[in-house]
């Protein structure tokens, strides 16, 4: 049997806070997880440093199925962001280990590629149009085929998607503004200016990041469906998932949906009544690969397929985990892919590429990707926030 021999937490701030799992085995292999949750990184360190971590010492280090039922059923409070951050960091250093007792690179052990390359999309933005179609060129020129496009309906100031280059790491959350009216006009006529501009092949998405009601969410997809978006994404807060049946009868425009979802159960009726399209659920967020799968699989029966979120608050290690799954699976979507700052590449080495517009996973061993504690010792943790949403009377609006 291998064993367990040592899991530790590693919390590291290269421009912005990760948390790593550390797991070392009896035969001198370490295998690393991302558990990183963003804003809320401590109390995931909390839950595997004083909870998980302990009762992995001595256990057999590829019983990998038994050690996540071990934490998520044996927990008894089950689900949420930081016990399943918690649990996938850990589920991903014990694939990492796996596949490096047998010699594989990660995907080997899911089923192999069903894919040469991941196709990704990234981020374009800009306060007006102006900026917003440089954006688009920029991405364009680094090879994306799949682009998101967001800018800010005149009048506001700071809102979600828009960086106007307020610092966001200061002493207490950043607020934004939001004016749903304003936004509900901006957002056909930015499509409108888009297509007209880079024509009707460029695949385009959008995120709507939880603000609209059910049928303000209906109104906008009806909107914008002369604009064939790739998707429209989280219109609406999906903790109510019988919500999306209203949006789902009014309109054709493809729905992604899950960034802050974390088990199978988040998405019973979302999947089980078709009414989303792609199931945004990191590794890092929803139990690991392992957790991932599950619902990823429940996707696939009903031809629902993978976007896996990939912001630059889960690690070059999450994304090495999500490009693993994603090289296996057959229902893969498309990645969200953002370029990470060369001190993040520092501390996180890695072995997976991006070429134009596509992740290539590599044939190295395990995952692929470790931490450097030298250069990670050198960023401590900052306490950081996300922002907060406030409409003009100074309420709060979901973010
Ligand atoms: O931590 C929250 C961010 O990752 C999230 O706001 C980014 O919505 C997001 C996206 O689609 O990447
Ligand atoms: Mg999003």
């Amino acid at each position: 049997m291998t064993k367990i021999v040592a899991a530790t937490t590693i919390v590291t701030s290269p421009g912005r806070n990760f948390v790593t799992v550390r797991i070392s085995t009896s035969d001198g292999l370490v295998g690393y997880g991302d558990a990183t949750l963003n804003g809320r990184e401590l109390a995931v360190v909390s839950y595997l440093d004083d909870y998980l971590l302990p009762q992995l010492i001595g256990r057999d280090a590829h019983r990998i199925e038994d050690t996540w039922q071990l934490f998520y059923r044996g927990g008894y409070w089950r689900r949420g962001p930081v016990t399943m951050a918690a649990i996938a960091g850990i589920d991903v250093a014990l694939w990492d280990l796996k596949a490096q007792a047998a010699q594989m690179p990660l995907y080997q052990l899911l089923g192999g590629a069903s894919r040469t390359a991941l196709a990704t999309y990234g981020h374009a933005t800009g306060r007006d149009f102006a900026e917003l179609a440089d954006s688009i060129r920029a991405h364009q020129e680094k090879g994306f085929r799949h682009i998101r496009v967001q800018s800010a309906p005149p009048g506001l100031g700071r809102i979600y998607g828009v960086h106007d280059g307020t610092p966001t790491q200061s002493g207490l959350p950043v607020v934004e503004q939001w004016d749903t009216p304003a936004y509900l006009r901006h957002a056909p006529r930015m499509f409108e200016a888009v297509r007209s501009e880079f024509g009707e092949e460029l695949s385009l998405l959008h995120d709507t990041h939880h603000r609209l009601t059910p049928i303000q969410a209906a109104q906008l997809g009806k909107n914008l469906e002369p604009y064939s978006l790739f998707w429209l994404e989280d219109v609406t807060p999906a903790e109510n998932q019988e919500g999306f049946r209203a949006i789902r009868q009014h309109t054709t425009t493809p729905l992604a949906v899950g960034e802050v979802l974390n088990s199978a159960f988040d998405y019973l009726t979302l999947i089980s009544e078709q009414l989303i399209d792609f199931v945004r659920s990191s590794v890092t967020h929803a139990g690991g690969i392992t957790g991932l799968r599950r619902i990823l699989d429940f996707a696939a029966l009903y031809q629902i397929r993978s976007g896996m979120h990939g912001p630059a608050d889960i690690s070059p290690i999450g994304m090495a985990a999500a490009g693993h799954l994603a090289l296996a699976i057959h229902n893969f979507g498309v990645q969200e892919y953002i370029a990470q700052s060369a001190s993040v590449h520092d501390v996180f080495p890695s072995t997976h590429e991006f070429r134009n517009g596509n992740i290539h996973v590599s044939d190295h061993v395990g995952l692929g990707a470790w931490i450097d504690e030298t250069a990670a010792a050198g960023f401590p943790y900052e306490r950081s926030f996300l922002p907060i949403n406030q409409l003009a009377d100074a309420s709060v609006h979901d973010w």
